[in-house]
């Protein structure tokens, strides 16, 4: 299988992460790139090739403008303002605030743009994030060519970044925009399948309400995970998107029998929908040694499953999105791919 990485991801690398009330290194970390291609040249997966530069191509398509234009501004913003540390929001449209005003003041339309506090922002992020968005869609045109399976080695991930907020580590959604991307050449019914740790919320908003991507997320239930507020069963799409959007929460402790079962369910429904093409946010972050999940999947396991989507038959891009137990992020992911050309 055909990797697609370009080293502008290590751009992203901010040195704080509100964890547990302190500042930490943030989990999401350049090194989890250089095991993961360390380990596709040591298991022979294939080639690993540059993106195209594509600049903000794409990402208008899902992205709000204001929103990217916020993004792109935000660090040269914050170092005019003086300040010593990394942009982390502090105050939020909450529930009982008016959620309708985009302040002027760059705090405040830091916490309108986000979703939550751990994500801090670098000189880098928004160079790194593009390149991102290319990854993705260098994977996407391989297999829209070709057929098969490609992966998008992306960095920063995607799947919690909605139309207009960022938080989770994600600030473009890479696996909404490679969808896009497949509907405007041609493929009429995209499957997205979020086999992260964590609910993909800002997928599941961006095509709540449309019939054309079904979105299916398999994750630790909300009610004790993050994201919390979204990820929930009976989330299942509104208007021409009713049923087309399908959660699988599952409780601290699952394994990997219950976990497939899960799966299974999820690609039966995709089949029924008629896909045409499988994306796949790929979070390892289900592994049972990750520092901030609960599920128990072992190494063998991703290899399993990699064979379980290889059989839907369905042309397959691989976007990476969490893990972070990093000694072995290399060998779960690579397992999940070689597993899927051995299927
Ligand atoms: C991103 B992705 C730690 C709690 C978790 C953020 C988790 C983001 C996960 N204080 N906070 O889905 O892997
Ligand atoms: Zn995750």
């Amino acid at each position: 299988m055909l990797t697609f990485h370009t080293a502008d991801t290590q751009l992203r690398h901010p040195r704080s992460e509100l964890h547990g009330g302190q500042l930490v290194t943030p989990f999401e970390c350049p090194e989890r790139v250089e095991i993961i291609l360390a380990r596709i040249r040591a298991a022979a997966l294939g080639e690993v090739r540059d993106p195209e530069r594509r600049g903000l191509a794409g990402v208008l398509e899902i992205h709000d403008a204001a929103y990217v234009e916020f993004l792109e501004n935000l660090w040269d913003n914050w170092q005019a303002e003086g300040h010593g540390g990394e942009p982390i929001p502090s105050i939020w449209p909450a529930r009982t605030l008016r959620g309708d005003r985009i302040p002027d003041n760059l705090e405040g339309r830091l916490g309108y743009y986000a979703l939550a506090a751990e994500t801090s922002v670098c000189a880098g992020t928004f160079r790194a994030a593009l390149a991102s968005k290319d990854i993705a869609l260098a994977a996407t045109d391989q297999v829209l060519a070709h057929g098969g399976g490609a992966f998008g080695l992306c960095r920063p991930p995607g799947h919690h970044a909605a139309r207009d907020q960022f938080g989770g580590y994600c600030f473009f959604n890479n696996a909404a925009i490679a969808a896009q991307h497949a509907r405007d050449h041609g493929v009429a019914r995209v499957a997205i399948l979020d086999v992260d740790f964590h609910h993909g919320n800002g997928t599941q908003e961006i095509f709540y309400t449309r019939d054309d991507v079904l979105f299916a997320s398999i994750h630790g239930d909300p009610a004790l995970e993050f994201p919390y507020y979204l990820g929930y069963a009976d989330e299942t799409g509104s208007g021409r998107g009713a049923g087309f959007t399908l959660n699988y929460p599952l409780p601290p402790g699952t394994g990997y029998p219950r976990w497939r079962q899960a799966l299974e369910d999820a690609l039966a429904r995709i089949q029924t929908f008629g896909a045409e093409l499988l994306i796949v946010s790929l979070g390892v972050d289900t592994f049972a040694q990750d520092p901030i999940s609960s599920f128990t999947l072992e190494s063998d396991d991703f290899s399993d499953y990699g064979g379980l989507l290889k059989r839907t038959g369905l042309p397959t891009v691989f976007l990476l999105e969490g893990g972070y137990a990093v000694e072995e992020i290399g060998v779960n992911v690579v397992n999940v791919l070689s597993g899927f050309d051995a299927g």
